[in-house]
Parts: C-alpha cells; structure tokens; sequence
C-alpha cells in the first residue's frame, strides 16, 4: 500500500537560503497574513543583519534565538496540499552547531532537495548534509541554485550550470541516491525569481519550485509492522483548554484514538511503564497554519500531532525535557522498540574519524544521532570487516578503513531506543559524529545485554 502523504527535506549549507526560499514561497502563495509579514518585516530591520531576512523569519519555530542569530535551530515544517496528496517540506537547520537537529530534520524526510549558494557554491557544510542523506538512503530529488540575483552576472546560465556540475559531482562522490533525472532549478529566494514563475531568467526550460512540487508523483510503500511514533522532546506544545500534543512521524503501523502509548527509552530508564492515552489525532500544522484536521488515525509518513491524556502532576512537557534521552519512540505494548546501550551492528565508514587518523578502532568514542536522539559511545569491539566487493575478514586488525564496512559492538553512554534491523529500518540508522563530522553510519543488527563497563561514558 502506498501512502498520499511524502515528506520533503529542503537542506543545504548554512546561508544557502532554504528558510528565505520558503517563507517567501508561502508569501507569494498568499499564505502569510499581511501582519504576520508586517512584523516579521519590522523585526528584521530592527535586528538583522540582512534586512532581507523576514522571510526567514516566517519559518522560525525558536522565534527568539532564531531571530537573533539569523539561523535555523529546529527543523521546520509547512503543510501543502496538492490534490489529495500531502506534501509536508522540513526546512532544516545547515549550521554545524545545529547538527543534531539537522540530522531530526533529514530523519523524517522521505526525500531530499539539496540547496546550494550560487555565489559560494558547495560550502564545507554540504559534505554533513550528504554524508547524513547517504546515512539514511534518503534520495535527492532535486537540487536548487540559489541566490541567482547575486552571481556576478546576475542570472547567469554559466554560473547556475558550473554549481549545478559541482553539485551533481558531489551527490555521486558521496554515493547517493538520486532520481533519475534529477531536475535542477535556479533560483533567487529573495526577490522571488523561480519560485513560482521566471520574469529574470529566460533561458532555463525546467519547472520552477513550485512547479517541480506540483509535478511530483513519487510515493512511498507505507511502512508495515507495530505502531512506532517517533518524537523530539521539543516538540511538546501546551494547547490552551484541551492539554499537551506532541508532534511526530508515524514511521510504522497505524496510530489510533484511544490507544495507549508506550515511551521508550524513558520507561526502560525509569524501570516503569510510561505511558499515555491517544486522545485524538490531527495532521500537524506546521509553522503556517493549515486548517487543523482531525484524524481516526495516523498512518506512516504523517506528521501528526498527538493529543496525549493528562498527567497528575508534573506535565508530558517538563517530564520529556527533563529526560537524558532527546528524541522518543513511542509504541502500543506488547510490542515495543528494543532498548539498551551495548548492540551488535553494521557499520560503515566514510572518512577518517579525526585530522591525525583514518582508522575507527576499538575503544573510540564518537556521537551517534538515530532518529532525533543522540548519544555518546564508544567502538567496544570489531567482529569483522570487509572492504568493498571483497569477502568478510574475522577480527578489526588495527581498526577500520573510510568505506570499509564493519560488524562491530557499540556501547552507549546511556540506553537509547534502536530497532533491530529489517523491522523498521528508519528507527535502525543511526550516524556516527566526530569532531570534524559525520564519519560514518551503520544500522543496529542486535541489542545485547549490557555488560559492565569500567569506563563509564559521560552524557552531553
Ligand atoms: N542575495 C540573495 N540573498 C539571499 C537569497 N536567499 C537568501 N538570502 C540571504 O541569505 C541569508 C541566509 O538566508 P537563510 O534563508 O536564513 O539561509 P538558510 O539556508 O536557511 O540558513 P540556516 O538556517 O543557517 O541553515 C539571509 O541574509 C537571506 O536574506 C537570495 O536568493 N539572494
Ligand atoms: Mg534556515
């Protein structure tokens, strides 16, 4: 069975214009209230730098800081509904200190369209983006030059072709997937140009933005098993007379009114169930409203927001941000994610894990992000290792190589919530981090009792 709604992740370098492009979009849509444009008009030339920047403004979920620093901090998404097919777009952070969240933001997407500055062309941050993409097997359906207005000569066609190679080369360097033919647009986020229609640019023959999401007939095979509803604690929100709704991704089975939810890892943590009831289901706004709609249920790929029962005492909200664990999967009991800190898994490598080494080893501590969580671990032990095309070799020898595959045990910091490979893929994947980035990724095979851990690793 195929589901009507795709989720679609705009993503790219910081600066490159992905909340511009949107926010703008929905202006000229005539999605944004007059006075919601006023204000953030006025914000802007009050404390931006770049003036220009309201439209960014439109998207922000962190309002405050957001405004202040100019950046995305937490994804963003804004509903559109195209016949009966439900395109929800996450506008992701690009900014290094924002990683984690950038990596929540890619995890929901089904798809991908990669941003790139016209003036500034594959910054060092798009190599995160697309090592995150190819972590996830999340494939790029389009890729969208941007900032046309401000190439030397404005709307060039060599230009726009130059970043358009560049970016192509990159997203087959990294090994991702793409579509076909992936189509690529230009753009200028910030007067308007291509994202509805082209006065500037006459000579490209492509859709524009808008055009390209009107056109899209791709779908995804809904994701069968248990109900799993996968959450940030931040997307907890008080809603005034009814209670607290959480915002999530279905990513399996079908979510109903009335079931009770389990919440891991926090249940496996507190060694008590922690659990909820479904007191209804909308399909999430997102930063624009879109009329709110209630559901009977939720189905994989919805972005729903969860009407959760009341709590005697301290509310979902403070008791989620209270909690060492960043994200939440919750399920219906008997069958529940697996959850623990040592699991067996299959990992691979795409570059060195420091300046001074190309080598993960035994005993190296990296970050790994899965789904909207992340945690600290550590390499506890190399089962095998091949390279590519080639047979498995037993034992790690001195580690393993960029684009060696391993079999390897990984220890958390604390206990996480992993699915075991082949049942929900997307809640398996996880990336690992180090201090220059995102070096590999892999997916748990087995969770394994824990076994005692003289070195105990420190929570973030
Ligand atoms: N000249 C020009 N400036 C643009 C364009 N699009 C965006 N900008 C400016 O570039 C800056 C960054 O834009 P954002 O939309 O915040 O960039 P972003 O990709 O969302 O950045 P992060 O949230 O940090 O990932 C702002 O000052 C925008 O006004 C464009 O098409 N042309
Ligand atoms: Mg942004």
């Amino acid at each position: 069975m195929f589901g009507d709604s795709v989720n679609i992740a705009v993503c790219g370098h910081t600066d490159a214009g992905k909340s511009t492009l949107l926010g703008h979009l929905l202006v000229l849509l005539g999605r944004v209230p007059e006075s919601a444009l006023e204000r953030a008009t006025s914000l802007a030339k009050a404390i931006a730098r770049d003036k220009g920047q309201m439209y960014a403004f439109l998207v922000y979920t962190q309002k405050g800081d957001e405004y202040v620093r100019g950046k995305t901090i937490l994804p963003a998404r804004v509903r559109f509904e195209m016949g009966n097919r439900m395109i929800t777009i996450i506008d992701t952070p690009g900014m290094k200190d924002y990683i984690k969240n950038m990596i929540w933001g890619l995890h929901q997407a089904d798809y991908a369209v990669l941003l790139v500055d016209a003036v500034k062309g594959l910054h060092p941050g798009t190599s995160d983006v697309l090592s995150v993409l190819r972590s996830f097997q999340t494939p790029i359906i389009a890729v969208v030059i941007n900032k046309m207005d401000d190439c030397s000569p404005a709307w060039s066609e060599q230009t726009f072709r130059k970043m358009s190679e560049l970016a192509f080369l990159a997203i087959e360097e990294a090994g991702l997937e793409h579509t076909a033919e992936i189509p690529c647009i230009p753009t200028s986020a910030k007067t308007g140009e291509g994202l509805i229609s082209y006065q500037k640019i006459k000579w490209h023959s492509g859709p524009s933005f808008y055009e390209f999401m009107q056109g899209l007939s791709i779908s995804k095979p809904l994701q069968s098993g248990p109900m799993r509803l996968s959450f940030n604690r931040n997307d907890v929100f008080e809603v005034k007379g009814l209670g607290q709704v959480v915002v999530g991704v279905v990513e399996s089975g079908e979510l109903h009114v009335g079931s009770k939810l389990l919440f891991e890892p926090l249940s496996s943590m507190r060694k008590e169930d922690v659990v909820s009831k479904v007191r209804s289901i909308q399909l999430a706004k997102g930063v624009i409203d879109s009329a709110g709609r209630n559901l009977a249920e939720g189905v994989p790929r919805q972005v729903v927001g969860v009407l959760l029962s009341r709590r005697r005492g301290e509310g979902w909200k403070s008791l989620f941000r209270r909690e060492a664990a960043k994200a939440i999967i919750a399920s219906e009991l008997p069958d529940t994610p697996t959850v623990g800190r040592l699991f067996r898994s299959y990992v691979t490598l795409i570059k060195g894990p420091s300046e001074r080494s190309n080598l993960l080893s035994e005993g190296h501590a990296f970050m790994i992000n899965a789904h909207g969580d992340q945690v600290q671990a550590r390499l506890v032990r190399i089962l095998r290792t091949r390279k590519e095309g080639q047979n498995w070799v037993s034992g790690g020898g001195p580690g393993i190589s960029p684009s060696d595959q391993a079999e390897a045990e990984i220890l958390t910091s604390r206990k996480i919530a992993l699915e075991e490979n082949g049942k929900i893929p997307s809640l398996s994947r996880f990336t690992i981090r180090t201090e220059i980035g995102v070096v590999g990724y892999g997916s748990c095979s087995k969770m394994m009792e824990e076994t005692p851990w003289d070195s105990l690793l420190e929570e973030d």
